[in-house]
């Protein structure tokens, strides 16, 4: 453990830097830290990394460029780049168990196009692609060229549809997921607002998908991977898992068994920022049969390799590795089902009754709000969450029917289920004294509200009190 003093140091002198060239630049980042501090930060998908790992993100590994793979570089002078990414990717397969693991991706999304790319090369019977892969790219005619485009065009994908909770990069049509493949999507069974494992199979039966994805971004409960791998299998698809946000879970050992993504799923992607607890990026995990079209990532679909990145992933990823990360991921689940206790004690309305993972999904109908109207409203109290649309949403993803909050971030803090609970008081207080607004000629709006600011502040208050004895980056002085 580095000392405190050392990273207040750190921090102070970085700042100092920074200040010297455009003191704006320096007053906002020491703004956002006192914004973190201040607001119960709920959103599902951010997280506090390590002072270690966000250190190791500012330095001059962010000048160099590393198009390739360790020890196969389109640069020269990528000596150090390849031992931290090989650090990363050590650390990775040795944490989750994968044959291969593949650092580079920028962002989940990132991360998801390389897992694309890999199973329609690997998996799409086009000859065209077999010459363009034999060849040089000068000796292919544009008959080829042509040919290739339509070999690998209009593949099919099946995911879980966006309002479900799945991800916009699962075959959501707006995203380029639903514009490259020919795509379907499961939902959740309206009555529980759980998957129906049957349905999945019958999806996937009738539309004979190439891809079959899992994951989710809004679905508070575990997916047995284990039975999604055999509805893969029954149709002959590859079984692709987005675990981005629960990748801590696995990490920590919280999700084991069937409900591990990494030994059932071909390829696996994440982000390393969420739950897992590392810096902004992706990364693919897969077995030697697709490992080789991975590694080919960038310049495939990604732009050059961030090595400053992949430092801090190999740091986070080591951290991850110690036993008190395992402690850690436990806790983010007994808080998360702390809240939603609490929540319903309170006669909120939760997408399926509860969690068992991270987060928790209010349906803020229950409240006569709009996600919107609700996100702005605990904003104003000094309560940080998203709006997120619930299964068959009459609001659609912009307007929204609800609300999302997620623990990994106050878990990290060092809140626990006490402060949960108190926490889904302050949410209640909000959200029941919320009411909906009108525009200008009188007609409902979907986005306008009426709190009193005065109960926004008791609230905001409220929230930092709660705050107070749980300090973020407590070694960190910038006074
Ligand atoms: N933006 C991420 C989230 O909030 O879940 C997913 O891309």
């Amino acid at each position: 453990m580095s000392s405190p003093n050392a990273e207040s140091t750190a921090f102070r002198s970085a700042l100092e830097v920074i200040r010297a060239v455009e003191p704006r630049v320096a007053d906002a980042i020491g703004a956002e830290l006192v914004d973190q501090r201040e607001s119960l930060k709920l959103i599902a998908s951010e997280n506090y990394a390590s002072p270690a790992t966000l250190l190791a993100m500012g330095n001059w590994f962010s000048d160099k460029y590393a198009e390739g793979t360790v020890g196969r570089r389109f640069y020269a002078g990528c000596q150090n780049v390849d031992t931290v990414e090989a650090l990363a990717a050590e650390h990775a397969k040795e944490l989750f168990g994968a044959a291969h693991a593949y650092v580079q991706p920028h962002s989940g999304i990132d991360a998801n196009l390389v897992a694309f790319w890999a199973i329609l090369a690997d998996r799409v019977e086009s000859p065209a692609l077999k010459r363009a892969q034999a060849r040089h790219v000068n000796d292919l005619t544009e008959q080829d060229w042509f040919a290739l485009r339509r070999e690998l065009g209009n593949q099919r994908m099946l995911g879980m549809s966006l309002d479900a909770g799945g991800h916009l990069t699962h075959g959501f049509r707006p995203n380029i997921s639903g514009k490259m493949f020919d795509q379907r999507s499961y939902g959740t069974d309206p009555a529980t607002g759980l998957v129906d494992y049957d349905k999945v199979a019958e999806a996937a039966r009738e539309f004979k998908p190439l891809i079959l994805v899992a994951g989710y971004s809004a679905y508070p409960r575990k997916v047995n991977f284990r039975i999604m791998r055999e509805i893969a299998d029954s149709v002959g698809a590859t079984f692709m898992v987005d675990m981005a946000h629960f990748a801590g879970l696995v990490a920590g050992k919280v999700f084991t068994g069937d409900f591990d993504p990494v030994p059932h799923a071909h390829i696996v992607t994440t982000t390393t920022h969420k739950s897992l607890r590392g810096p902004r990026g992706g990364m693919v995990l897969c077995g030697p049969e697709l490992a080789d079209q991975v590694d080919r990532g960038c310049p495939m679909v990604l732009g050059g390799p961030l090595p400053h990145v992949m430092a801090a992933k190999a740091v986070a990823l080591a951290e991850a590795r110690r036993p008190d990360f395992a402690d850690y991921a436990s806790r983010i689940v007994d808080n998360a089902q702390a809240l939603a206790e609490g929540l319903l004690r309170r006669g909120a309305k939760l997408v399926t009754g509860g969690t068992d993972n991270h987060l928790v999904l209010i349906d803020v109908s229950g409240y006569g709000l709009t996600g919107r109207q609700a996100e702005a409203a605990l904003l104003d109290s000094g309560i940080v969450t998203n709006r997120n649309a619930v299964p068959q949403d009459p609001n659609g993803a912009w307007y929204t029917s609800g609300i999302r909050i997620g623990t990994p971030a106050l878990t990290t803090r060092g809140l626990g289920t006490a402060e949960m609970d108190a926490t889904a008081e302050l949410i209640h207080t909000v959200l029941t004294q919320t009411t909906p607004g009108s525009n200008a000629d009188g007609t409902p709006s979907k986005a306008k509200y009426n709190l009193d600011p005065a109960l926004a502040d008791k609230v905001g208050h409220q929230a930092t009190e709660l705050l107070a004895a749980f300090p973020l980056y407590p070694s960190v002085s910038l006074a």
